[in-house]
């Protein structure tokens, strides 16, 4: 019975430290581009508001075998892509976007199709300004076009794979 108690408590315990890491990152508009039969890569975008100064540091999926945060950006008329060495830095109440042609989250080594209309499970990790990592699991809705108001105008983000 003591034992069953305890474990009562624990478990409160973590639903509440969760609970509060859900309310100082809010994630919004998450989704990822559907991929064809055969295509190893892909992009998940989102908006990402944190409360205090933070970073988002890694991410992974049990769909990819390799999850990178990427920065997309022109150099000399050429579109690059490069893996963010620190993290993506998350500045107080400043809505960071994560869309075509920008930052995203590189999904590759894929195991498995997305299809439209499924959804995959995304682990966040995040490190706040006193190098204390938190995690948040995000539900990624595929699709083919970005979700509506978001991200619309930029087609030219495409990734060639
Ligand atoms: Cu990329």
């Amino acid at each position: 019975m003591k034992n069953f108690i305890r474990l009562i408590l624990l478990t409160t315990h973590l639903f509440i430290a969760s609970h509060v890491a859900a309310q100082t990152i809010t994630i919004s508009n998450a989704w990822a581009r559907a991929t064809v039969q055969g295509q190893k890569a892909t992009g998940a975008f989102m908006t990402v508001t944190s409360k205090e100064n933070s970073k988002l540091v890694a991410a992974s999926t049990p769909v990819a075998g390799i999850v990178e945060i990427h920065e997309m950006k022109m150099e000399k008329d050429v579109m690059k892509m490069s893996a963010l060495p620190n993290g993506l830095d998350l500045p107080a109440g400043k809505a960071v976007d994560l869309k075509p042609g920008g930052f995203h989250i590189m999904l590759m080594d894929l195991k498995l199709s997305l299809t439209k209309d499924v959804a995959v499970p995304l682990t966040l990790t995040f490190q706040d300004s006193s190098g204390k990592k938190s995690q948040q699991v995000v539900q990624v809705p595929v699709s083919v076009q970005p979700p509506s108001g978001q991200g619309v105008n930029h087609q030219h983000g495409d990734h060639k794979h």
